[in-house]
């Protein structure tokens, strides 16, 4: 299903407030399985993860339009992009799910000679593992995953201990948890001292009866979207992407953040070409122009997260590059997760399932 993109006026185009346009877009008959149209950039992202601005001035320098559709996480992101010809141009999958789509041969190969800003990445998103020689993918932010609180509600969380166990959660008030499983998966194993890319049936059967006995006790599971419930107050605490919470502390001062001294989970959100996208130029020129120094540090200064490129990061404000939430302290332990297999995974999501319905 597609929806319009609201005419917000500068705007990190929240799930919400996608999904507010949606009634008039069906009264007007817009929802009908749509012709590609060669000046159109259909875009597949995340929550609060675009600029309204750098859309606007992509498609006044483009002369198109664009049109921005929003997943809650990897799995849903990929469940739409495993049947192929999903429509997009360009989505927005984290490394060990880049992995995952160009194994499952799902993506369209760069053409790097439309992609003349590539050079302004920072020299570690050049060729990373998951993805040699960038072939696939370009990184557009990266970030780590940790506990947001409302500092007027509960003290500061201590450890992921506090939102794992009925103990810690029974003293931590209202809590959320995030819906990507295998996020969530990662820094469980963490907090219970495994590796993160352990994906063992012994080690995943561990973390699930962990896991199990917390659920009652839990508020909500929060597609991309603890921030909005921390916002209204409907929870007190929630694992969240520390971009998200950045963001909402500029507006907030109630609001804090930390990552649990386990350590946590580091991601590299990327650019791809989805296998049989309607403009694959288009989404050559989109991805380009996100890799231009001031649009990559507008962008990343609006919504709140790391940027990967280097000309950017040189550009950019001094409380930007000084934000702790948004830069995590070197002393904190960051694991990347890679890409398990298919077999792993379809245990991940059983089990993942299981502890909501049994
Ligand atoms: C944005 C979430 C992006 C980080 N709301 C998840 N990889």
């Amino acid at each position: 299903m597609r929806n319009l993109l609201p005419k917000f006026k500068r705007s990190r185009l929240t799930r919400r407030q996608v999904l507010r346009a949606l009634p008039a877009a069906v009264a007007a008959g817009l929802l009908a399985p749509m012709r590609a149209d060669s000046r159109t950039l259909y875009l597949y992202n995340w929550d609060d993860y675009m600029s309204g601005t750098v859309l606007e001035e992509f498609a006044t320098e483009f002369n198109c339009h664009t049109n921005m559709d929003l997943f809650a996480d990897s799995e849903e992101q990929f469940a739409k992009l495993r049947l192929g010809n999903s429509g997009y141009d360009v989505s927005f999958p984290s490394n060990d799910f880049v992995e995952r789509l160009w194994r499952n041969n799902l993506l369209e190969p760069l053409d790097h000679s439309q992609l003349p800003n590539l050079g302004n990445l920072d020299d570690r998103h050049l060729s990373p593992g998951y993805d040699p020689d960038n072939r696939y993918s370009v990184a557009y932010m990266w970030g780590v995953m940790g506990l947001a609180y409302r500092k007027s509600a509960v003290a500061p969380p201590t450890s992921w201990q506090d939102v794992f166990t009925p103990t810690g959660l029974q003293n931590k008030g209202r809590v959320a948890w995030l819906s990507e499983a295998s996020s969530v998966y990662n820094v469980v194993a963490i907090s219970l001292g495994k590796d993160p890319n352990d994906y063992s049936a012994a080690t995943q059967q561990e973390v699930f009866d962990h896991l199990a006995k917390a659920v009652p006790h839990l508020t909500a599971v929060a597609p991309d979207t603890g921030q909005d419930l921390l916002a209204a107050g409907e929870v007190d605490v929630t694992l969240e992407w520390n971009g998200d919470i950045a963001a909402l502390m500029e507006e907030d001062d109630d609001i804090g953040f930390v990552i649990p001294p386990e350590g946590t989970i580091y991601f590299v959100d990327c650019m791809v070409i989805p296998r049989g996208a309607p403009n694959p130029d288009l989404g050559h020129t989109f991805i380009n122009y996100i890799l231009q120094a001031d649009v990559g540090q507008e962008l990343a200064e609006y919504i709140g997260y790391a940027t990967p490129n280097k000309r950017s990061y040189g550009r950019s404000s001094s409380t930007y590059r000084q934000n702790r939430v948004i830069f995590p302290p070197r002393e904190i332990k960051l694991t990347e997760p890679q890409y398990p297999g298919e077999d792993a995974l379809r245990l991940l999501y059983n089990n993942w399932q299981l502890l909501f319905t049994s």
